[in-house]
């Protein structure tokens, strides 16, 4: 689809209804509800509403609509962040006569021909201020404000993108036009009491081989902490064990027991582990990988080669 037929296409019709990815992160929820605001406020009485799933971590970003199945009937769908059918939060976008992606993900579409993507953009909340500041329309506060989260959270505040020039310009097209980036930082730098705690009990859990850290966590510590979310363990431990000058590679094996395996995150600061991940079945981003480990000796195998692949 041309980047063109996107505005034809919000122009033509009276309803759009903004889908995105389950789980939101700022990126999802930034595109999806900057969108919404950015055709408010450049067409005239558009309905425009969001839907999917909530997250309490970045609900302070704005509200999702509740809406019947009714809404759908002659309505737009554009679906913000994902391009993939089973990762679409509310599927009911199926029920809408036209459906978009928009997407800055390497991976292709299944769900429409009317799909546009640029990779080289590092959130879907940049392609999108790209796409309406370059064809000329208004880009409200309101708008502003989470596209500018999305940004930075896709980003690791400014650290990635593969063309960071055109990630700043359209930080800078959104603070010119009213983005609070305080008002983000506030939000996304601040934790929990029982939050810090608990980081406080895994930093103090995490064992040294060599330059590899790593972690064990059983099934107990969901139920110690009364933590509900897999990977509030599983992912968000990792950090304890991030910027550590002597660490160049950290694990967190988690017990999953649905499972009745580990699901190990791997995490490289210069060295590429994707291939240990594979080895053991799993895979990822060069830097960035994991893979679900059956039991305790073979993760000592996979410590062993981490281990092995700094000696070289
Ligand atoms: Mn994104």
């Amino acid at each position: 689809m041309q980047e063109f037929e996107l505005f034809e296409k919000i122009n033509k019709y009276n309803t759009i209804i903004i889908h995105r990815h389950s789980r939101p992160d700022l990126d999802a929820l930034g595109s999806q509800i900057g969108l919404k605001e950015l055709i408010k406020s450049n067409f005239n009485n558009k309905n425009v509403y969001v839907v999917g799933d909530i997250s309490n971590k970045y609900s302070f970003i704005g509200n999702m609509d509740t809406i019947s199945d009714e809404v759908y009937k002659n309505a737009l769908s554009i679906i913000c962040d994902v391009a993939v059918m089973n990762m679409v939060s509310d599927d009911r976008y199926k029920l809408a006569s036209e459906v978009i992606v928009i997407d800055h993900h390497k991976n292709s579409c299944d769900i429409t021909d009317n799909y546009l993507v640029d990779t080289s953009c590092v959130a879907c909340s940049e392609y999108i201020t790209h796409l309406f500041y370059k064809n000329g329309y208004n880009i409200p506060s309101a708008a502003a404000t989470p596209l500018y989260g999305g940004i930075v959270t896709d980003s690791g505040r400014f650290q990635f993108g593969e063309k960071l020039e055109n990630t700043f310009l359209a930080a800078s097209i959104l603070v010119k036009n009213g983005a609070n980036p305080k008002f983000i930082y506030d939000n996304i730098n601040v934790e929990t009491l029982n939050d810090r705690k608990i980081k406080n009990y895994f930093s103090n859990q995490f064992k040294v081989i060599g330059k590899v850290a790593y972690l064990i966590n059983e099934h107990e510590v969901f139920e110690k902490f009364n933590i509900k979310e897999f990977n509030d363990i599983s992912r968000g431990m990792l950090s304890v064990m991030a910027g550590i000058k002597e660490i160049e590679i950290w694990c967190n094996f988690t017990f999953d027991i649905n499972k009745n395996a580990y699901i190990g995150e791997f995490r490289s600061r210069n060295k590429e582990i994707v291939d240990i991940a594979k080895k053991y079945g799993g895979g990822g981003h060069p830097l960035a990988c994991g893979a679900t480990i059956d039991s305790l000796p073979t993760i000592d195998l996979v410590l062993k080669d981490f281990c092995k692949l700094l000696e070289e």
